[in-house]
């Protein structure tokens, strides 16, 4: 692949309801689209997940754009690349910034597989036609309101309810989830909004049959999780934490999860994602896929490593009308029975709606090799 141009847009979009984490709420989407060209002019296609402000990491929009254009593009351009596996080596001259280089590495795993007329799955060596999802739901004002949305979710068919808590909206709340839908598969996730001086707390959440408590504690944190994880049954499931194929190891040797959230972005990209899949899938430790509130692009990629067989859980990778009123790829993502049909054309199995991207887009630069 020589990739000879790539285009930076920068999108805006509004999420259809506002969505509250124990961080804070947020209604306004703005992320950079990333779109790689080689000599022939096929295009292939990456989406950041880096918000606006580093609540989630320490990665912002600006930040990625700044990684992209000052070091990642560079070295993008300086050498033609055999295989999208490659850049994991290439990239590594520079430290951290995984969504930077996700986003970049996205678009060219894309092309990769639009030139060899695989789907990405394929290209990455999934395994399935179909794959289960779930949804994540935020934190909402009432009881009550999180009541008749997790209702109309279970109608749809998701194969299970995942809610934001924090401390003040935890056991009571779960507690009133539970007794309304007894067996509804059901997890939290706490955004490291606890600690360790939190313990009883978190050990409460063990008689509600939670499939999993999502990073309960620190984003930097394997230690207390592992003290943590002894002490309750629930299992811990981390996201914030691991942000590579060795943080992975390390968790696993330590005892501070049993089932990873793999989130293309956080880890640095698809080829790390397959890594951390494949060291759990090593040592029986389940894994699913992570959403950042992805527009289509970002979708596509996650139905796509999603495909792998260690993603044995359902992912929180929810329809696009869940999130937007219109989405930037056709089809869009539809979710039926709980499951999303993996699409079967060459690349990332959906077309990008250049009108809509358009329409969403505040500015783009080019940058030629
Ligand atoms: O922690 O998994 C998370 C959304 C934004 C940032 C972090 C998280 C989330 C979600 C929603 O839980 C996932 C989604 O619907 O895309
Ligand atoms: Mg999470």
């Amino acid at each position: 692949i020589k990739v000879k141009r790539v285009i930076l847009r920068h999108l805006q979009m509004e999420l259809k309801s506002p969505f509250t984490t124990s961080f804070g709420s947020f209604q306004k989407k703005e992320f950079i689209l990333v779109e790689a060209m080689d000599e022939d002019g096929l295009s292939g296609w990456g989406e950041s997940v880096a918000f606006p402000s580093p609540w989630y990491n320490e990665e912002t929009v600006k930040t990625n754009w700044h990684m992209i254009e000052d070091f990642l593009l560079p070295l993008l351009f300086q050498a033609p690349i055999a295989h999208p596996e490659e850049l994991r080596q290439r990239f590594s001259v520079i430290r951290k910034n995984q969504m930077a280089k996700a986003a970049i590495e996205g678009a060219i795993w894309d092309l990769f597989a639009k030139r060899q007329q695989l789907p990405l799955h394929k290209a990455l060596g999934g395994n399935k036609n179909r794959i289960e999802v779930g949804v994540s739901i935020g934190i909402q004002k009432s009881i009550d309101d999180l009541l008749r949305i997790i209702e109309r979710y279970v109608q749809e068919g998701y194969r299970r309810i995942k809610i934001k808590i924090k401390p003040g909206w935890d056991v009571e709340v779960v507690r009133e989830v539970r007794r309304r839908f007894p067996d509804v598969p059901l997890m939290v996730d706490a955004n490291s909004a606890y600690s360790l001086e939190d313990i009883d707390r978190l050990k409460a959440l063990d008689e509600f049959q939670l499939m999993m408590i999502e990073q309960p504690l620190a984003p930097d944190d394997i230690v207390d999780h592992a003290t943590l994880q002894e002490q309750l049954n629930t299992p811990i499931c981390l996201d914030e934490s691991i942000h590579s194929a060795e943080d992975a190891r390390k968790a696993i040797q330590l005892g501070s999860c049993r089932i990873i959230n793999i989130k293309i972005g956080r880890v640095g990209g698809l080829a790390e994602a397959k890594r951390i899949h494949d060291i759990c899938k090593e040592n029986d430790i389940p894994v699913w896929c992570g959403g950042m509130l992805e527009a289509g692009v970002g979708r596509a990629h996650n139905i796509a490593i999603t495909t792998l067989d260690n993603f044995t859980l359902p992912g929180d990778t929810a329809a696009s009308s869940h999130y937007w009123t219109k989405d930037i790829i056709v089809p869009e993502v539809t979710v039926h029975h709980g499951t999303i049909t993996v699409p079967e054309k060459p690349g990332i199995g959906y077309d990008v709606d250049r009108q809509q991207v358009d329409i969403y887009t505040s500015y783009a630069k080019v940058y030629h090799a």
